[in-house]
């Protein structure tokens, strides 16, 4: 048995004379003597219950006007229409029940009247997903996924889970969370990225992950967070241009996705969301330099990662999305495959938002030894990537693919301050609770 018939949101004037069933938190509570009004709140929006002497009875009403704020209440009523009500209507309760009590005083401020130190909010977090603008990114990262499913869908792709708990690391050697696996030593994964490569030599031909990624890096950033969302795509048959298409389409149908169906909550967030349009500009890595060294008087070498300073110009001067593709092989996992005729320079590619890095990717190699070469070259050691390169000894296809941060997308798309907002129970440096 579900409790309530309608949530807030569904309810308007033209609902005149209904009955309805509304459960959620005592949002506020406002006595004017012999007429008092209890705000009600769910998750798709508030709507006021008049509470009337007559209509309740005295003790009942007596009850109702004294509801702490945040108690879990059912109200049962009749809508009526009010055009002086914040939404053009109001309930009249027969029945206001308290089904559980909040304490008092509450941690933070749910209807976001008083502002709240981040820490505060994440230590509280249950009471801070409570304020309507927080669950409305949640709300809409969710409908950001539904997207990206339906769109794989459309497109054959088929969902895969790989393991968390791995033996290698993938993108180089550090930033690994050791844990104990019985008597062997074990990580918590970085990437899927092995894996959905072991999967094009499998034949699965098409294959995405939406899971957990773990980076044990000391980062104290507003973008980084040592336990991350990735979405991963690879597409055997397919070079780096190829899975570049797949990723602006994939980033703007999700654009164009919460703008058609998330409303609301983007109403709660002051925002009118901008549709990307494609195609997204596509700048070399040394186009980047030169434009970085011209107008910003940057002072970077071919072979530098770029620096921060130098990507908030490009964003800023570019001010949407973009691909910055032709990396240096140096600075690009061995997984990235060089030009034949110019192997300093790779097809690996980053998808850039102005403010930060949001995926990035890579037609692979998947000739057996000039992977092995690679991985030496990057003064790894071929053993420990057996199991993986097993995989490239008898027909890999050759393949290409990508990994987009879903937290970074969210943040983005909503124009979230810190990253943090858009994860449910961030992990970082120091926190591991709630
Ligand atoms: P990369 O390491 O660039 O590539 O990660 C891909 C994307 O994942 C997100 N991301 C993070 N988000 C928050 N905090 C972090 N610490 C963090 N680390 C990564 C970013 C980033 O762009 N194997 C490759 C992908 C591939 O080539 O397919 C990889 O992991 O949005």
């Amino acid at each position: 048995m579900i409790l309530r018939t309608h949530y807030s949101g569904d309810i308007n004037a033209e609902m005149d004379g209904k009955e309805v069933t509304l459960a959620g938190f005592a949002h506020e509570t406002r006595d004017l003597g012999g007429i008092a009004f209890l705000v009600l709140r769910d998750r798709k929006g508030l709507a006021q219950i008049t509470l009337v002497k007559k209509l309740l009875g005295k003790e009942a009403f007596k009850s109702a006007r004294s509801i702490s704020r945040e108690s879990v209440v059912l109200v049962k009523g009749t809508v009526k229409a009010e055009p002086k009500a914040p939404r053009g209507f109001e309930i009249l309760p027969g029945e206001v029940q308290v089904l559980n009590p909040a304490q008092v005083p509450l941690p933070l401020d749910p209807t976001e009247k008083v502002e709240c130190e981040l820490d505060t909010r994440l230590d509280a977090r249950f009471m801070d997903i409570r304020r309507p603008s927080v669950l409305a990114a949640f709300e809409i990262e969710s409908a950001v996924l539904e997207s990206l499913r339906g769109f794989f869908r459309e497109n054959a792709v088929t969902e895969v889970f790989t393991p968390k708990i791995v033996a290698a690391a993938t993108e180089g050697g550090t930033d690994l969370f050791p844990i104990s696996y019985f008597e062997k030593e074990a990580f918590l994964n970085q990437s899927p990225q092995l894996y959905k490569q072991m999967l094009m030599g499998a034949g699965m031909d098409r294959v995405f992950e939406i899971g957990p990624i773990f980076r044990a890096e000391e980062h104290d950033t507003r973008r980084h967070l040592n336990e991350a969302v990735s979405i991963d795509l690879e597409v055997s048959f397919a070079d780096d241009k190829a899975v570049m298409e797949i990723l602006e389409q994939a980033v703007a149908g999700a654009y164009r996705h919460v703008a058609e169906n998330c409303r609301y909550q983007l109403e709660v967030l002051g925002l009118d969301l901008k549709v990307p349009s494609l195609p997204f500009r596509r700048i070399t890595y040394s186009e980047a330099l030169g434009l970085a060294a011209d107008k910003a008087g940057a002072k970077m070498q071919w072979g530098d990662d770029l620096d921060t300073e130098t990507e908030r110009f490009l964003g800023q001067s570019i001010g949407e999305h973009y691909f910055l593709t032709d990396w240096p092989s140096s600075i690009k996992p061995y997984y990235t495959l060089p030009y034949e005729d110019h192997p300093e320079v790779c097809r690996g590619f980053d998808l850039m938002h102005p403010r930060m890095e949001l995926a990035s990717g890579a037609q692979r190699v998947h000739d057996y030894e000039q992977l092995v070469g690679r991985i030496k070259e990057k003064g790894l050691d071929p053993d420990g990537f057996e199991f993986y390169l097993k995989a490239f000894r008898y027909g890999m296809p050759p393949h290409a693919g990508w990994g987009l941060g879903l937290s970074r997308l969210v943040m983005t798309m909503l124009n979230l301050e810190n990253i943090r907002d858009a994860v449910i129970f961030p992990r970082d440096r120091k926190r591991l609770v709630p």
